[in-house]
């Protein structure tokens, strides 16, 4: 089982770094992606397997495609693709946000996870084993004020999960997501553009995820009997209901 390449995008921070670190502590040859080399430093530290580096924006088709190209031999072979790379940008009504930001999340969140998974796929049906992991969002389940894009980019990648388990059911391959709640990572900071204060509100007064729960989750997922496929998983914190009901302590 052990000694399987991992695709992790997204691997400098958050969930994307937590599974990185996961699957280092057991055994799995890693692939790290991210935009900035820089990034990836603190991470690269602590890896004791062997590790292969891309740097890349998943919304830039022609490097994705050129990076996954580049892989050498011995990471050519891609057992598990995790696509995680995303982030939100901005939290604000429709008629009142940035286009900008809107462009940002669809770029990323949802076209960037589609030229990765494409880059990939072709060679996971040649060998006729592969498992797809897709870090969604509950946003892709409900929609909440403001989130309005965010939640589209999400759902969206949820929709594709479930066309991507079809098409490639033939091939041996298995596709899931995981749809986390809160998660405590820099992913309000960037939101809110690097509003650290109105970050911190978020998960104010309730306990929330931590980035190793869903590594850990991601882990159980990848190391279930071949016969067993987690196709959709939701996953919250105790404290929170769904987006907008949140049992939080006042201070
Ligand atoms: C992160 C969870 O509720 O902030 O995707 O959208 S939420």
């Amino acid at each position: 089982m052990k000694y399987k390449n991992i695709f992790i995008t997204g691997s400098s921070s958050g969930i994307g770094l937590a599974t990185a670190l996961k699957f280092n502590i057991e055994g799995y040859r890693l692939i790290l992606c991210a935009r900035k080399i820089e990034k990836l430093t603190p991470l690269i530290k602590k890896i004791k397997v062997p590790y292969h580096i891309l740097i890349f924006d998943v919304s830039k088709k022609d490097e994705v495609f050129k990076s996954v190209k580049s892989l050498p031999k011995e990471f050519s072979k891609i057992d598990i693709l995790i696509n995680n790379a995303g982030n939100a940008h901005g939290l604000e009504k429709s008629n009142e946000c940035e286009i900008d930001d809107w462009d940002n999340m669809v770029d990323s969140n949802l076209k960037g996870l589609l030229y990765v998974t494409k880059s990939i796929v072709e060679s996971m049906v040649s060998n006729r084993a592969g498992h797809i992991i897709n870090v969604g969002s509950i946003a892709a389940k409900e929609a909440y004020p403001k989130g309005n894009v965010y939640c589209a980019t999400k759902a969206a990648v949820d929709k594709f999960t479930e066309g991507l388990r079809i098409d490639l059911n033939e091939y041996n391959i298995k596709v899931g997501a995981i749809h986390p709640g809160l998660v405590n990572t820099n992913f309000s900071t960037v939101r809110f553009k690097g509003d650290k204060k109105r970050a911190d509100l978020v998960y104010n007064g309730l306990t929330p995820l931590l980035g190793k729960d869903i590594a850990d989750i991601i882990f159980f997922m990848v190391e279930c009997p071949c016969h067993v496929n987690i196709s959709d998983i939701t996953v919250l914190p105790t404290a929170q209901a769904n987006t907008y009901v949140l049992n939080k302590q006042k201070n």
